[in-house]
């Protein structure tokens, strides 16, 4: 009689996939292929390895990412619609020892919270702001927003936007890069490993600005947005190669380093 053959127990994987500490098991509502995700466990890493977790106090936006703080092992309060830099620079007033972090959108941050983003940098508040840039409003089904490319197709710029009607991307990075106020800020992408891993040494230099009390930290992080933009998750990271990155260049553009100005706001890193 012959014996059936066991199953081969599957070979063992050549990467194991880490849990960052600071990263939740609950399931995500992004949509497959959204940049939100991959951002989020890069902040996750960069707070676990400098040890902020337990002293971070993160401001999550109106847009997808409104969720953050069921991803993020973080306490988090939830900031009105492009209002985190004033709910961020109230907590680093009244609580000057802990690590304040904000996580803002296009529509959130260059549209709605213009104006708070601007004099919060003008002030050098110490606190440290990640900017998605996708090009959209990806939550409410992908209107244009002050970042969206000329020429690019939206729900409400049907046949692409025009600059005689609609005006031209903001490249609002480098407008709050010329305040003095602001002592660090960069753009990176995530559309392959490369540019993954300098984005993550983009975040922690921008936290480790808001430790050394130097004043305003940004980064712009170019994303996608697959849903919004009527493309698959691979050829919306071709887009952001393509034609996002020559609008928006990657990069450092400021870091004042130790001759930053001294930041109006009280207490210790
Ligand atoms: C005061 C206010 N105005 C408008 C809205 C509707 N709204 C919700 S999310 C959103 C746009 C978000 O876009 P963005 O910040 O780019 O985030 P994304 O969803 O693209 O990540 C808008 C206009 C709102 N919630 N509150
Ligand atoms: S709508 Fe766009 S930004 Fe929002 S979760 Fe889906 S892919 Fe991400
Ligand atoms: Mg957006």
């Amino acid at each position: 009689m012959s014996v059936a053959t066991p199953p081969r127990a599957p070979a063992s994987p050549r990467v194991i996939y880490q849990q960052p500490e600071l990263l939740s098991e609950t399931s995500t509502r992004y949509c497959p292929g959204c940049g939100h995700g991959i951002i989020h466990r890069l902040i996750a890493e960069v707070l676990g390895e400098l040890g902020l977790g337990p002293r971070t106090i993160a401001v999550a936006p109106v847009g997808c990412a409104v969720f953050a703080y069921d991803y993020l092992l973080l306490d988090f309060v939830e900031a009105p619609h492009g209002r985190a830099p004033a709910v961020a620079t109230g907590i680093r007033r009244v609580r000057p020892d802990n690590f304040v972090l904000m996580y803002q959108g296009d529509g959130d941050l260059a549209a709605i919270g213009t104006a708070e983003i601007v004099h919060a940098a003008a002030r050098g508040e110490r606190i440290t702001g990640i900017f998605v840039n996708n090009g959209i409003y990806g939550m409410t089904g992908g209107q244009m927003a002050p970042t969206t490319l000329l020429g690019q197709r939206t729900t409400s710029s049907p046949t692409g936007r025009e600059a005689s009607l609609a005006g031209y991307p903001i490249r609002i990075t480098e407008m709050l890069a010329q305040l003095p106020g602001t002592a660090y800020a960069a753009r990176g992408t995530i559309i392959d490993p490369s540019s993954v891993g300098k984005t993550k040494a983009m975040i922690k230099r921008a936290c480790q600005v808001q430790l050394e009390g130097t004043g305003f930290a940004l980064v712009e992080i170019l994303s996608n947005c697959p849903v919004g933009w009527g493309l698959t998750a691979q050829q919306s990271m071709d887009h952001i190669r393509a034609e996002v990155i020559p609008a928006y260049p990657l990069g450092v553009i400021i870091d004042r380093g130790k001759r930053a100005v001294a930041p109006t706001s009280g207490g210790e890193g």
